[in-house]
């Protein structure tokens, strides 16, 4: 029997190139976001490709309601869930904390803590059941770091960080894995939605450098989750080569 991994926002990015790599090493998978066609084509193309199982749920994260039921609605055999990957989140807007926009900060913080406590709150019980199980939090290096005008993204992110530490603590008991991986700068559409849609702003985020990919970060998920059942990676900071910090960042040319 194939073990269960529940994606969140896997419709895009690090979470579609999650799903991609876990499939491929016979997982089957719960795929999440908001995107519902996005998430039909992935799953249809998963089947195509592997034998692994996938089922889309389409749920605003940000929406208890929508979370909770969600996850109570899965088929019993799916509720197994060996592997949550936490990785559901955005940035929106870069900006002075003095002209700050309520409504991205409300976003950020209600996806990326709120969204990220929900699902949490929804699967770690059913993981205490079992009996076994590892949630993954994707954090950034905007959880260990400030930087200019990133205020309340670093903020939800240093949150994530924390998180990460007390569910290692909370699950500990019950015998629970808990591990952050946190990214820098990575190319996907982080940066599109970070700047409302703007891709020329968003393409100058990688200009010059080589970013890392989304498989990069796939390829250590997949890493944390496959060590023995008695090693547990607590935490990953996976930068480019080209980036020491958030703002030293090597371009050439
Ligand atoms: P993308 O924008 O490419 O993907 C974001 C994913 O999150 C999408 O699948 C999106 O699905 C989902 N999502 C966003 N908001 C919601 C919501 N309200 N409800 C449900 N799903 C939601 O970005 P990345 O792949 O880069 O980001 C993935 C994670 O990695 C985020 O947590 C981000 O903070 C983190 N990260 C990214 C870095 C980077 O440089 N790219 C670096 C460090 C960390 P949909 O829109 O369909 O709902
Ligand atoms: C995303 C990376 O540097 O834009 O977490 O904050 S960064």
């Amino acid at each position: 029997m194939n073990k269960i991994a529940l994606i969140s926002g896997a419709s895009a990015g690090i979470g579609y190139a999650i799903a991609e790599i876990l499939a491929n090493n016979n997982f089957d998978l719960i795929i999440t976001g908001r995107r519902k066609e996005r998430l039909d084509t992935l799953k249809a193309q998963i089947e195509k490709r592997t034998k692994s199982k996938v089922i889309c749920l389409c749920f605003d994260i940000r929406n208890k309601e929508e979370v909770f039921n969600s996850i109570e609605c899965l088929p019993q055999e799916f509720k197994k869930i060996d592997v949550l990957v936490n990785n559901a989140g955005l940035a929106s807007g870069l900006g002075v904390i003095q002209d700050g926009d309520l409504e991205d900060w409300e976003k950020m913080i209600d996806t990326n803590v709120k969204g990220l406590l929900y699902l949490s709150r929804a699967v770690s019980p059913l993981m205490i059941e079992n009996k076994k199980g590892h949630i993954v939090n994707i954090g950034s290096l905007a959880g260990r770091e400030v930087y200019p005008n990133g205020n309340v993204y670093c903020a939800t992110k240093h949150a994530v960080d924390a998180l990460s530490k007390a569910m290692r603590i909370d699950l500990l008991p019950h015998g629970i894995k808990v591990t952050q991986i946190a990214p820098g700068l990575v190319e996907t559409e982080f940066s599109i939605v970070r700047f409302h849609g703007n891709k020329e702003r968003a393409d100058n985020v990688y200009k010059d450098m080589t970013p890392l990919c989304p498989d990069d970060i796939a390829d250590a998920v997949l890493y944390v989750i496959t060590r023995p059942k008695h090693v547990c990676i607590n935490d990953m900071l996976i930068t480019p080569t080209a980036q020491a910090s958030s703002t030293n960042v090597i371009r050439t040319k």
